[in-house]
């Protein structure tokens, strides 16, 4: 058991992590693996020490694109036993509809209806993989659902076929009784030169054209607006405002560069710092985030086994810290002082719309000059975060 000292990783802190990311062999374009692969069952055994609460999947990491019903049955009844014995949960499941080459020009949104055909079979039978192991979450990420050229179709051409896609999976999911909430992942590029619904704004808006939008929400992922330099604090902010964050894919990436998938909080701190702080309810102003911690990262190639358990290891240990630091920044009564809200209940009133109140504002004179003087602290408060995170302030 875990002495859980707050930083110290625990199952309540809800971290999981893909099969395919601790096990991820270190390929590259330009390089063979390096690492061998790594069991599910192994994977469960060595989370589950590590303190993680579950593991996620997508059909084929577990069972082999073309394994035949009594192999795929022998596969998941041994995979169960680990999970039992180990406490772990599969809270997370998703479909592999980009490895196989039939999907290289699109699983969901590819021209030949045959091939349409091909991917919601496979995803209805991952669905019922997920059922299976308890997924609650049902993740879509098109990852060949994409372009190079784009005078091949019209973006209303494989909006229409993503949404009938959905709509279809939907009643899927409604008709078997899964009770699966669907969580979409955007990403602009990589493999695709241009992926479609580039970011989590393009899918919170796609969403509200489907047949069941209650079902269905999103599954931001760091790297993956950091790849098209936004931010992700608001993204995911704006995700948490409308109810639609269903899950998350924690792990860190440099702006500019290939899709890296590196460790959880390796690169923008601060970023990973507010992003947590926001999870965590930001100092009492907001519920906590209920859902999974999940982390979507792998192993520097540098790395062997022992390497990948580091990386694990470190991804949850530094969401904890952060958390921490969170905490006591909220606590600080410097910063309390720097976020007061400024109040003013003549204004505020003035604010709510009424004919009379828009009459009475119309009307109004304001002195500004006051608020354009007055500087905002904002130098001081991000020097707050700062020191909160090398540690000279907080505990
Ligand atoms: C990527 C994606 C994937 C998805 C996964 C779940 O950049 O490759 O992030 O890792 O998250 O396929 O559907
Ligand atoms: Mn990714
Ligand atoms: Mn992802």
């Amino acid at each position: 058991m875990h002495d859980h000292d707050r930083i110290t990783p625990a199952p309540e802190d809800r971290f999981t992590f893909g099969l395919w990311t601790v096990g991820n062999p270190g390929r590259d374009p330009f390089g063979e693996p390096v690492r061998g692969a790594i069991s599910p069952v192994r994977i469960v055994e060595r989370l589950a020490e590590l303190g993680a609460y579950g593991v996620n999947l997508h059909d084929n990491d577990l069972v082999s694109f073309d394994a035949s019903a009594a192999e795929r049955d022998a596969i998941v009844a041994e995979f169960r036993r680990a999970l039992d014995d180990n406490g772990m949960r599969v809270p997370m499941c998703t479909t592999n509809l980009f490895s196989h080459p039939v999907f290289k020009d699109g699983a969901l949104t590819a021209d030949d209806p045959a091939v349409r055909a091909f991917a919601l079979q496979k995803v209805m039978r991952s669905m019922e993989l997920g059922a299976e192991l308890g997924a609650e979450v049902y993740v879509f990420w098109g990852g060949r659902e994409g372009a190079e050229a784009d005078a091949a179709r019209d973006p209303r051409t494989w909006i229409a076929r993503y949404r009938e896609s959905l709509d279809f999976l939907c009643a899927h999911s409604k008709a078997q009784g899964y009770g699966y909430r669907f969580a979409l992942e955007a990403k602009p590029n990589e493999p695709r030169g241009d992926i479609y619904f580039a970011t989590t704004g393009h899918m919170l808006h796609f969403i509200e054209t489907l047949a069941h939008p209650e079902m269905v929400g999103v599954n931001p992922e760091v790297a993956h607006e950091n790849l098209a330099g936004l931010n992700f604090v608001h993204n995911v902010g704006q995700a948490l405002e409308a109810g639609k964050l269903f899950h998350i894919d924690l792990n860190a990436q440099k702006i500019g560069r290939y899709d890296q998938d590196l460790r959880f909080g390796s690169e923008d701190l601060k970023g990973a710092f507010l992003l947590v702080r926001m999870l965590e309810g930001s100092g009492g102003r907001f519920p906590r985030w209920e859902g999974m911690r999940h982390f979507d990262a792998h192993a520097y190639r540098t790395e062997d086994e022992a390497g990948v358990w580091d990386f694990a290891a470190g991804c949850m240990r530094t969401y904890n810290l952060l958390r921490e630091k969170a905490h006591a920044f909220d606590a600080d009564p410097e910063v309390q002082e720097l976020l007061a809200e400024p109040r003013d209940p003549d204004f505020e009133a003035l604010l709510r719309y009424s004919p009379e109140g828009a009459a009475a504002l119309a009307e109004r004179e304001i002195d500004v000059a006051p608020f354009a003087r007055a500087g905002k602290r904002h130098e001081r408060l991000d020097q707050l975060v700062v020191e909160h995170l090398l540690g000279v302030r907080g505990s």
